[in-house]
């Protein structure tokens, strides 16, 4: 299995490996606004919707059918620890989003997941290959505390920006603020720059 390894992608941000402001764990800490939802993997259904010009709609099987890739990225917790080195395997954004044709009035995107949590980001951050919709950990199926069946991971950003239990990709022709960017985190979320909290 070839493993594509995104680990230099703070040089892309002018930053050491360990953004300011964090440490290093070996730890998997679970770091979630409420109890982990449950569902039923023979209804579960992934959506895209919004400024899009199909919407799609996939089963479980069919979306582990889109072509997948493994990468080993890095993970930054706003609330300060970092894991390095996880192998996430997945289908990228950029795949997902050419199944779905992306509009000219997209430009941003929200997450929406099982437990009610949603997270934006600009179509621009999202339109990354590093930008995964990850249903394994280390050859392993995403242990469901972490997001599994399915969440997105953004090794570009603060960890909130990746939606844990993610069912809905909705296209935006305007910004919209996700659970926590309402509550006052960063909308940008650069932990190169240490963008934790939002200045308006
Ligand atoms: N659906 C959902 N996704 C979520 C969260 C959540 O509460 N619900 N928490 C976010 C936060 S704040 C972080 S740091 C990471 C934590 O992922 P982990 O629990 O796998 O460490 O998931 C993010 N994605
Ligand atoms: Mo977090």
């Amino acid at each position: 299995m070839t493993v594509n390894d995104v680990t230099s992608i703070h040089e892309e941000f002018d930053g050491e490996r360990l953004p300011p402001g964090q440490r290093q764990t070996s730890q998997f800490p679970v770091l979630s606004k409420g109890k982990t939802p449950s569902w039923d993997m023979d209804t579960w259904e992934f959506t895209v919707t919004g400024a899009v010009e199909t919407n799609c709609s996939y089963s479980w099987s069919e979306f582990v059918d889109l072509p997948s890739e493994t990468q080993r990225q890095d993970f930054h917790c706003v609330t300060g620890w970092s894991r390095f080195d996880n192998e996430f395997t997945g289908i990228s954004f950029p795949t997902l989003a050419e199944q779905a044709g992306v509009r000219d009035d997209a430009v941003h995107v929200l997450f929406g997941s099982l437990d009610g949590y949603s997270t934006d980001l600009p179509l621009n951050e999202c339109m990354r290959e590093e930008v995964l919709f990850a249903f394994e950990l280390d050859d392993q199926p995403l242990p469901s505390e972490h997001g599994g069946p399915l969440r997105v991971v953004t090794p570009h950003k603060y960890a909130y920006k990746g939606a844990k239990w993610v069912t809905e990709v909705e296209f935006l022709s305007e910004p919209k603020r996700g659970y926590w960017e309402k509550r006052g985190y960063s909308q940008t979320a650069n932990p190169w720059n240490e963008e934790r909290y939002s200045s308006w």
